[in-house]
């Protein structure tokens, strides 16, 4: 048993390049991480996690040696950070190698939803532009009112994109940033009432839990579009549907659900929304750095060198 634990869907070549450096010990399901014995799990002193199912105090009880979790995302929100430090296990991320892709995918469900590029694709491909004539007309996108909602470094990159849009930049963040004269609002709700589309790059976790409330989705109204890259559980999701559902909102991009991989049905009939399947961070080259990162991590720990990136 190795001293290094990775959990998770790995590809192939990160396998390879984690075998390659440390030489862990691969978990890939639940199963297999139960039916560890006791002499392999006091072996492990690093855990490379991959993943967003969740790991508490109960799965970090059984590597009584763990000094740390390493996890492969910048949100961490999977892992019980406090139960972690309650047992003196350090946790990293992998923050800003992946903020141009996340923001780019923003930006691209921004595009594409307002636009109506997935009825235009359709349009083309079943005939109906030959038959009928051009699509119906869409909205502008360039020079229009644009709130962030979570200013920390991928709303940044958001906001920077959107700016180059001559868009009118509003935010809501814990408190105000040094911005170069975006609007600060310190209620969610005012800063939906400000825009037309809302772009969600909160953390994840309970405490920002359907922060986009029933009242947030109100006050974007008829004309509002949420786009979220963060994590599924920063809307009320059902009162998003209920609002998609009656035209009380008129659209949505979505990379993140509640309780992903699975997606609640009632998104899949509805046109007014564009739907990926969390892959924000998923290019070859971000997912390499992020791999390089978490492997980095473990590997500084091992060496009892500074951690690069942790969290707590
Ligand atoms: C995931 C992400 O890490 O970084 C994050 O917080 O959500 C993603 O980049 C990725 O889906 C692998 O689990």
């Amino acid at each position: 048993m190795s001293a290094t634990l990775a959990i998770g869907p790995y590809t192939d070549v990160e396998r390879e390049a984690f075998a390659a450096e440390l030489k862990p010990t691969f978990i890939g399901t639940r199963a297999e991480l139960d039916a560890l014995d006791d002499a392999a799990c006091a072996a492990v002193k690093a855990i490379a996690y991959k993943g967003h199912r969740p790991f508490g105090g109960v799965e970090m009880d059984r590597f009584a040696n763990l000094g740390v979790i390493a996890n492969y995302g910048v949100g961490y929100d999977a892992i019980d950070v406090d139960a972690a430090g309650a047992r003196g296990i350090k946790v990293t991320n992998t923050p800003d190698v992946l903020n141009d892709d996340v923001a780019d995918m923003a930006i691209a469900m921004w595009l594409m939803q307002g636009r109506d590029m997935r009825q235009g694709d359709a349009w083309v491909r079943d005939g109906s532009w030959a038959e009928k004539g051009g699509l119906p007309l869409n909205r502008k996108l360039s020079g229009g009112s644009v709130g962030i909602m979570g200013m920390g470094r991928i709303g940044r990159d958001i906001a920077d994109r959107l700016a180059a849009f001559r868009c009118d930049v509003h935010y809501h963040a814990r408190s105000e940033k040094e911005t170069p004269g975006w609007t600060y609002h310190a209620d969610p709700v005012d800063l939906a009432k400000a825009v037309d589309f809302l772009f969600v790059a909160l953390v994840g976790g309970p405490a920002t839990e359907k922060y986009v409330s029933k009242e947030v989705i109100a006050a974007l109204g008829a004309r509002g579009v949420i786009i979220n890259i963060s994590r599924g559980t920063t809307i009320d999701e059902e009162a998003m549907l209920d609002a998609l559902e009656s035209g009380a909102l008129a659209g949505a991009g979505l990379d993140v659900f509640v309780g992903e991989p699975k997606v609640n049905p009632r998104f899949l009939t509805l046109d007014n929304v564009v739907l990926q399947p969390h892959q924000g961070s998923a290019t070859h080259e971000t997912r390499a750095a992020m791999a390089r990162l978490q492997r980095d991590n473990v590997a500084a720990f091992l060496a009892g060198d500074d951690l690069l990136t942790p969290v707590n």
